[in-house]
């Protein structure tokens, strides 16, 4: 195992330097630009009116975004992806847009993002990809060691209800704010090309932002991910896929195609991380 494949199984949190090239990086600032300018009606604002940034997210657009498509298929994430869940496999589970305009104060609290899906299943990992510098106040933060578990409980970002499981089926977080010597923070200031890459329980946060911030994530899903069809709307939703895909099926669905290895692959292709 890599190094970084033994950070990110002990943390659940790595960061990787300069592993997106510049011409990646400038088409992914197209796909966000054209993101914003034409959102989805899966879009949101994540910040109230009277901020002076606004909080943006878009969600699952790779298939309609040219460039986001073209990144997440010819960028080398996918590999990386499959060395750091320790899987055969890397599939696509889906594409977030988080763009933070300059003085957007809003904070986004600490959560998981698995309770929020329809997944289930150790082997998963997301890439925080911003194509501006990301100083160390408003940088991505994790609690190391939080994707061991348990699941906690997921609530709406600026009015912390209960949205997804029921009130009290999960315990709620610690008060990691309150209590910051109880626990290991990570964080890392990122200039365009560095990445990090972090599991779907890692407990995370940013603050506001005083630049403008532009953020392209892409998550991946390893051998052992599941269909978890909820009673609830899941974030983002997959509208109609629980009549396609039995709970506890593997994600075998044009939704989301494996892209490691790669069809053309040679065999032994496969790289290790130094
Ligand atoms: O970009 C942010 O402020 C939050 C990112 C986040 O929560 C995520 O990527 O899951």
């Amino acid at each position: 195992m890599s190094q970084l494949a033994e950070d990110f199984a002990r943390d659940g949190a790595v960061c990787l330097r300069g592993v997106i090239p510049p011409d990646l990086i400038e088409l992914l600032r197209q796909g966000i630009d054209a993101n914003i300018a034409a959102p989805s009606p899966r879009a949101k604002v994540a910040s109230r009116p009277e901020d002076p940034g606004r909080f943006i997210e878009d969600f699952r657009n790779w298939d309609e975004n040219p460039a986001y498509r073209r990144f997440i298929f010819e960028s080398d994430l996918p590999r990386i992806a499959a060395e750091l869940m320790g899987s055969r496999q890397a599939r696509l589970y889906h594409d977030h847009m988080l763009t933070k305009e300059a003085g957007a104060q809003q904070p986004t609290p600490w959560h998981q993002d698995q309770p929020y899906y329809n997944v289930e299943g150790r082997q998963n990992c997301s890439f925080w990809i911003p194509v501006d510098p990301v100083s160390e106040g408003s940088t991505l933060r994790f609690v190391a060691g939080s994707h061991r578990g348990p699941w906690l409980m997921p609530r709406s970002f600026m009015d912390a209800q209960a949205r997804w499981f029921p009130e009290g089926s999960l315990a709620d977080l610690p008060d990691i704010e309150g209590d910051p010597s109880a626990h290991t923070i990570l964080g890392w200031p990122l200039e365009p090309g560095d990445v990090v890459c972090f599991h779907m329980l890692t407990l995370h946060s940013a603050a506001g932002s005083d630049r403008r911030r532009r953020v392209f994530s892409v998550r991946f899903l390893g051998d052992d991910a599941v269909h978890a069809p909820r009673a609830w709307t899941t974030s983002p939703p997959f509208p109609g896929l629980e009549a396609q895909l039995p709970a506890g099926a593997p994600m075998d669905h044009p939704l989301f195609p494996i892209l490691w290895p790669t069809p053309s692959a040679p065999k032994g292709q496969a790289e290790t991380l130094s």
